[in-house]
């Protein structure tokens, strides 16, 4: 079949999920030619069965808020894909969660976990709970009423989840206490757990740490390095704060950080002091940006979610890192980014970046590497967290953190090699979807047309 093809009958089966769609396009795009190569691969239609979650559960979750309330929302899980491994990928918690975002995310997953040579299936899940404004207990509450649900779908050997937007370790805590209870089993269910009861160290600074180690890998592919680089960095959560963190490690110069309703911009560079004030304001506050910008005395401008444009992506700077979510970077914010002279797009985010941004970057000669190769730090420490889990014992700081280094080099470096042998040398994209891609497909083909 032809992209159009594939692409035409995915649109037919799927015609209200526009994120899966873009998801799917750029994949469909980027392995075409290893169909042609590998005729058996098409023959299997082992992409089109990629394409269809192997499992998609849709739940009702129903709680009591503070005031005594009883309030609904929706959960699911999609189990996108276990031919490599248990299902394993993120809990989101955000108001615009849809089944097209989930499984647009699910469908990511499968190649960023193939990617990180841990043995893992792709799956995402979530709900449309907004955690913004609740109360601890709340939250507690509405975890419990959760997992009442999700419990019965998950297992150490068969679906692992973990944080993503709105899941950190607060919620990771009440999950799996709820899960402990009514399973009666203490198992390495979720990761992202709190150190001292089955977590792994490093696992909160992964994704962060990971995106900047392997654009560290890219600059030194060209002769260059982050030390002294202006970077924009967006977001201020999980991935943005240990982002900045490394970045300032290295040596270089982050100088944004934004929420959902504005952007600082602070010139003099986002000190280590200034960070654990932003870790304070978000993690434990759990406040506004705006907060940041009245402290340090530093530019804020406002984000209007219908502007043409995101005036973070309009800043000089020299490398750019979404952090934040889906779809941030539009065509004309990636042309702003090509403007001020930004060399390098990394994405901490899933998706962030639209095909039409892609283009332009791409175009104009930015290195670009996609979410699923650049912040798979994340779910690949997930999996040596589940690995010492499995073990029953814990390696320290040092170990695991180089484990991660070595994995993103790895990534680093099967993407650009696939890129290479299908014909699109520097393309990371095509080089990241191409490995993960085969990698998934074997095991498929070996298993049998199930
Ligand atoms: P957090 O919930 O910790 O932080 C999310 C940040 O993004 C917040 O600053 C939030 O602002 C902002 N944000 C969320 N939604 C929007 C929106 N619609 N518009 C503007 N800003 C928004 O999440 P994470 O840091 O964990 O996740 C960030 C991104 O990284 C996501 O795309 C996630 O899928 C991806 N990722 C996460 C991994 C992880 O290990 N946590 C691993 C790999 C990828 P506000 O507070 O105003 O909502
Ligand atoms: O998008 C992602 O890779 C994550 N949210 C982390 C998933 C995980 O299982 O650690």
């Amino acid at each position: 079949m032809t992209h159009s093809a594939i692409l035409d009958n995915v649109k037919k089966r799927n015609p209200n999920e526009p994120e899966f769609l873009q998801a799917a396009e750029e994949v469909i795009a980027s392995v075409l030619p290893v169909l042609e190569k590998n005729p058996e691969f098409a023959r299997l239609k082992l992409l089109e069965r990629m394409l269809e979650p192997e499992r998609l559960i849709s739940f009702r979750v129903t709680w009591l808020d503070d005031r005594g309330e009883v309030q609904v929302n929706r959960g699911y899980r999609v189990q996108m894909n276990s031919a490599i491994g248990p299902y394993k990928g993120g809990l989101r918690f955000h108001p615009t969660v849809t089944p097209s975002v989930l499984k647009f995310l699910a469908f990511e997953q499968v190649f960023k976990n193939a990617l990180t040579g841990i043995p893992m299936g792709g799956g995402k899940g979530g709900s449309d709970f907004d955690p913004k404004g609740k109360s601890d207990n709340e939250v507690m509450k509405f975890c419990q009423a959760f997992m009442g649900e999700l419990a019965r779908h998950i297992g150490h050997r068969l679906d692992v989840p973990a944080g993503d937007i709105g899941v950190g370790g607060r919620e990771i805590g009440f999950l799996f206490g709820a899960y402990k209870k009514i399973r009666n089993e203490f198992t390495g269910v979720l990761t992202g757990k709190g150190i001292g009861w089955g977590g792994s160290l490093i696992r909160t600074e992964a994704t962060g740490y990971g995106l900047i180690y392997f654009a560290e890998n890219m600059l030194q592919n060209v002769g260059s390095s982050t030390k002294g680089k202006t970077c924009l960095v967006s977001g201020s959560g999980n991935v943005s704060q240990y982002a900045i963190e490394k970045i300032i490690q290295l040596g270089g110069k982050a100088i944004t950080a934004s929420d959902s309703n504005g952007v600082v911009v602070d010139e003099a560079g986002i000190t280590m002091e200034k960070l654990e004030f932003l870790k304070e304001l978000k993690n434990n506050r759990r406040g506004r940006i705006k907060e940041y910008a009245d402290k340090y005395k530093c530019t804020y401008l406002s984000i209007d979610a219908k502007a043409e444009y995101n005036p973070l992506w309009n800043i000089k700077a020299d490398c750019a890192f979404p952090c934040a979510t889906q779809n941030e970077i539009n065509a004309k914010d990636a042309g702003n980014l090509v403007k001020n002279g930004v060399k390098l797009l990394a994405e901490g985010a899933n998706m962030p970046t639209t095909i039409d941004g892609i283009n332009i970057v791409l175009d104009n000669g930015v290195m670009y590497a996609p979410g699923k190769a650049s912040n798979a730090g994340g779910v690949a420490t997930s999996g040596l967290e589940m690995t010492q889990n499995y073990m029953g014992s814990n390696w320290t700081r040092e170990e695991v953190d180089a484990k991660l280094v070595g994995i993103m080099k790895d990534i680093h470096d099967t993407s650009l090699a696939a890129a290479k042998e299908y014909g699109s040398p520097g393309n990371y994209m095509a080089g990241a979807n191409i490995a993960g891609f085969i990698k998934v497909a074997k095991a498929m083909q070996a298993q049998g047309v199930i």
